[in-house]
């Protein structure tokens, strides 16, 4: 019988990667996100290989979230697998121009809503003595890296909480993961631009960086391992990448 896995932040990116890669691989699928319209073709386009339902929710509003999880059918209730990868980065400016209203988004949907959807999930693995919460935070929770302060911050934030996380439930049986990837190209820096395509392709530019499928790949490998092995913590960059702040170009800017 295949597994249950929901994942957060579905429509883009890494997350999207990781539904079509557990998809083909055994697991019945809950896809979250806002954009609707993506969830509903993804929906249609992996039913082709999997179970698959939908929840269309912002993760900083606690009311939808609990409405949305609370929902659930009686054979979409046990969830085996949490992808909580939800998240982006809202601006890249020093401490003391930054924007209020980044600050906002990035501390509400980074941290409280990975909790927010959490405080859901968790107690049902609890229940059943097992399951498995793979927390997607980065390289900026590992390191601080000029402009990131808060970005950087709120990735910290989801490292703690996925230490504190793997200590509390160690007595449930139920497994944590982290994985803190560097550069990744998805919509992450259209994000973090504002939607500058310019200043969001030229974060990758001179280099290969990693893509949505190669973080699916490793999230695939951590939840397949046998029930007596636990991948606690994975950092994953690309090759051109040595630090958050060293990395090699074939071109200089
Ligand atoms: P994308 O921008 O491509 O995807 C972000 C996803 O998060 C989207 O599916 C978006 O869905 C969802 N999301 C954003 N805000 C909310 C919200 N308020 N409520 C519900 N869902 C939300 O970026 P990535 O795939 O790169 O990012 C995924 C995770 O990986 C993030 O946590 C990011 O911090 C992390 N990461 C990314 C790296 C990179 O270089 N790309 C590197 C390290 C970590 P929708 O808009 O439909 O709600
Ligand atoms: C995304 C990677 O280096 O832009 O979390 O913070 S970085």
């Amino acid at each position: 019988m295949n597994r249950i896995a929901l994942i957060t932040g579905a429509t883009s990116g890494i997350g999207e990667a990781t539904a079509h890669t557990l998809a083909k691989n055994q697991f019945d699928l809950i896809l979250c996100g806002r954009r609707e319209d993506r969830l509903a073709q993804m929906q249609v386009h992996l039913s082709q290989y999997t179970r698959v339902h939908t929840l269309c929710f912002d993760v900083r509003n606690l009311q939808a979230v609990t409405a949305a999880i609370q929902s659930l059918a009686d054979d979409w209730a046990n969830i085996d697998v949490l992808i909580n990868n939800a998240g982006n980065a809202h601006g890249l400016d020093p401490i003391h121009t930054g924007d209020t209203a980044d600050w906002d988004a990035m501390i509400d949907i980074n941290v409280k809503g990975l909790l927010y959807v959490a405080r859901q999930i968790v107690p049902g693995m609890v229940g059943r003595k097992g399951g498995h919460v793979v927390n997607i935070g980065s390289i900026a929770g590992k390191e601080v890296y000029p402009n990131g302060n808060v970005y950087c911050a709120s990735k910290h934030a989801v490292d703690a909480i996925t230490n504190g996380m793997r200590l509390d439930l160690n007595q449930h049986g139920i497994k944590v993961t982290g994985i803190h990837p560097g550069m990744v190209e998805t919509e992450f820096s259209l994000v973090r631009f504002k939607g500058d395509t310019e200043r969001a392709g030229n974060v990758y530019k001179g280099l290969k960086p990693l893509n949505g499928n190669d973080i699916a790949d490793l999230i695939l490998f951590v939840i397949t391992r046998p029930p007596h092995v636990m991948v606690a913590d994975m950092i994953v960059f690309p090759t051109a990448q040595a630090s958050a702040t060293v990395v090699k170009r074939d071109v200089y800017y």
